[in-house]
């Protein structure tokens, strides 16, 4: 239990200082992030957690990291021990409330990062003393920040920190405070600013209150908004946000808190730029803050319910790096563009393993699965005729010089790939990856059809060849679609005896093994059922579920609620609620076990709110 008090529009904990309260509590408005240190808190110069979206340094090479910026809301106070701690996160008004009390005083923290004007954040602190006393309080930047770049592989710990900041200057002009300086390799030069309305050193009476409040931004403005002005512009702009929000039975207080949760999470990563969001957002820099399939499949289509404008963000990023994905193809020998597996605002392959970042390659045609649904949803054609149908026919022109034909079966072959299911190692013809290659070159053949693109003629013949002769592993004993070349061949697997404890099995059992069982990481034909139903008839999908769920051990958090969402469409309720209840409190609850190591999953947080749309 994670000690969580739900409300109906906010969570509350006593436990405010461990590292999951960090996750939990995080706040953030799509371009400022912050993990849960507030004053008094022990955070190390790697824990204090602030980022910005985009703001991206080199580690080694052209591998990258999100950089961990100075706090701008540190609070130094000479009155320590703190006792009774309470903290809240208001999801109506964004505010994070921390209350306390010492020998001498009673203390109440608060912070808001601005929905309204997203360069600003800022915090207030009131102090009424139990007795008289003298109180120091010094409302500070701490610029003593550095990157613990966590390793791809997520059996390995890093223990080496980085200085990813450099040239730091800081100047006090009367109530206000300049910050420069530059990350370490001059990729961004920034300037924070932060004016601050009290501070110093104050003898407090009995039953007399302090009050220090100050407001900074990240662009280094000089007029800046009093604290209690912007907490109340950012709490409008957060109630129209909400009232953009489809409407939901929240007669059970824990329930509507979890599924609101979920939103505000990612109502707080949501870009207000063509950017995309990493795996974890702006609350941890796990997996160094990269994006993944993860916005287009788990975030996107739950954004497109309720802020279809970051749905958009997301996209754009994509097709503004159509260039980039196309001298990646190139670099691999092969046509048209290919997406990294994961990459940073550079867009370029982040990812330091072989197996995963050169074979997971499903993720070119996860982006124009995506681009397709935003524009069906939206009905935005122009964004399709002028974004999207370029990158239709470079993605297409990729898989169709990523198959390989085989003359004695007369068919095309999607060798050496690694599916969705992360356990399956490098296969062949992963049907996941190749029925969604087929949707991608449908997309390209439809756009030139259209007018939107042009395509050779023997390029077009090309791809429809490939469209009825693309290897699909089939089943006859099954009913349905293999999951790849290898399925049958793998060896069985006690699922329930290896887990009994409910922690990942790559902790004990290395991917070489894992490969060769018949043990499925998170959906891949049941996911392939979500997006593309119109592959499987009713039997199909039936017969997948019954084959595939009950051999997966949802060792990643995108699993639970794609399973939700599958069961749902299925008909299958009680199950759908059985994933659906897992997937909301899968950060609250900590119920992977990694959301204070890692941060918040916002990829399963779209995918729980994608099995609630099913029910609504
Ligand atoms: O994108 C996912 C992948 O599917 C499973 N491992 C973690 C990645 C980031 O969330």
């Amino acid at each position: 239990m994670s000690g969580i008090e739900y409300r109906a529009w906010a969570i509350a904990t006593c436990d405010c200082t461990s590292e999951l309260s960090r996750s939990l509590f995080f706040q953030g408005n799509g371009k400022v992030g912050m993990r849960a240190v507030c004053p008094l808190d022990k955070a190390r110069g790697h824990e204090h957690g602030m980022f910005m979206a985009g703001c991206f340094e080199t580690l080694h090479d052209s591998i990258t990291d999100m950089v961990n910026l100075p706090d701008l809301l540190c609070m130094i106070l000479s009155d320590k021990d703190p006792r009774s701690m309470h903290q809240s996160l208001d999801f109506a008004t964004g505010v994070l409330e921390r209350t306390w009390e010492t020998d001498n005083a009673l203390y109440s923290y608060e912070r808001v990062l601005s929905f309204s004007d997203r360069a600003l954040l800022g915090h207030r602190l009131k102090v009424t003393a139990k007795r008289g006393f003298m109180l120091e309080a010094k409302d500070a930047i701490d610029a003593e920040v550095v990157n613990l770049p966590v390793n791809d592989d997520q059996t390995k710990i890093n223990i080496h920190t980085i200085k990813l900041i450099a040239d730091v200057e800081m100047k006090e002009e009367g109530d206000m405070v300049d910050l420069r300086f530059s990350t370490a390799c001059g990729t961004h030069s920034l300037h924070f600013s932060k004016h601050l309305e009290a501070g110093g050193s104050k003898w407090l009476e009995k039953g007399e209150s302090w009050e220090i409040r100050s407001v900074a931004s990240i662009d280094g403005r000089k007029a800046l908004p009093c604290y209690d002005d912007m907490k109340r512009a950012s709490a409008k702009a957060l109630e129209a946000m909400w009232e953009k929000v489809f409407r939901f039975d929240d007669s059970d207080p824990r329930m509507a808190s979890a599924i609101r949760f979920n939103i505000f999470c990612l109502m707080q990563n949501a870009p207000d730029q063509d950017i995309s969001i990493g795996a974890r957002g702006l609350s941890h820099g796990r997996y160094k803050g990269n994006y993944f399939w993860d916005a287009e499949i788990f975030m996107l289509p739950a954004y497109l319910k309720i802020m279809p404008e970051a749905a958009r963000h997301i996209l754009m990023f994509r097709c503004m790096s159509l260039d980039k994905a196309m001298e990646n193809a190139a670099a691999m020998n092969l046509e048209g563009a290919r997406y990294p597996w994961m990459c940073s605002t550079q867009a370029i392959e982040q990812c330091e393993s072989w197996d995963t970042g050169s074979c997971e390659i499903h993720v070119t045609a996860d982006v124009a699965w995506a681009l397709d649904a935003y524009v069906k949803e939206t009905g935005d054609l122009e964004f399709e005729r002028s974004c999207a149908a370029r990158v239709y026919k470079e993605t297409a022109r990729y898989w169709v010089s990523r198959f390989s034909y085989d003359k004695v079966s007369d068919c095309y072959q999607m060798l050496f790939v690694k599916g969705p299911d992360e356990y399956c190692g490098v296969t062949c013809n992963n049907t996941y990856t190749t029925m969604m290659a087929k949707h991608n070159i449908k997309l390209a053949l439809d756009a030139a059809r259209r007018g939107l693109v042009s395509l050779k003629p023997g390029e077009m013949a090309r791809m429809k060849d490939i469209l009825d002769k693309a290897r699909i592993p089939y089943s006859a004993a099954l009913g349905t679609y293999l999951e790849d070349d290898t399925y049958e061949k793998l060896e069985d697997f006690d699922l329930s005896g290896a887990k009994k404890d409910g922690s990942a099995l790559y902790h004990r059992i290395c991917f070489d093994r894992l490969q060769r069982l018949k043990v499925i990481k998170q959906p891949d034909v049941i996911l392939l059922y979500i997006l593309l139903p119109e592959l499987f008839t009713e039997k199909q999908a039936q017969s997948a579920w019954l084959e595939y769920e009950k051999r997966t051990s949802h060792d990643s958090t995108l699993s639970w609620g794609m399973h939700a969402v599958a069961a749902f469409k299925l008909g299958r309720r009680k199950e759908g609620m059985d994933y659906l209840r897992k997937a909301l409190f899968l950060d609250l609850e900590n119920l992977m076990g990694n959301t204070a190591s890692e941060g918040l999953h916002v990829g399963a947080c779209g995918a729980a709110i994608q099995g609630l749309l099913q029910l609504l």
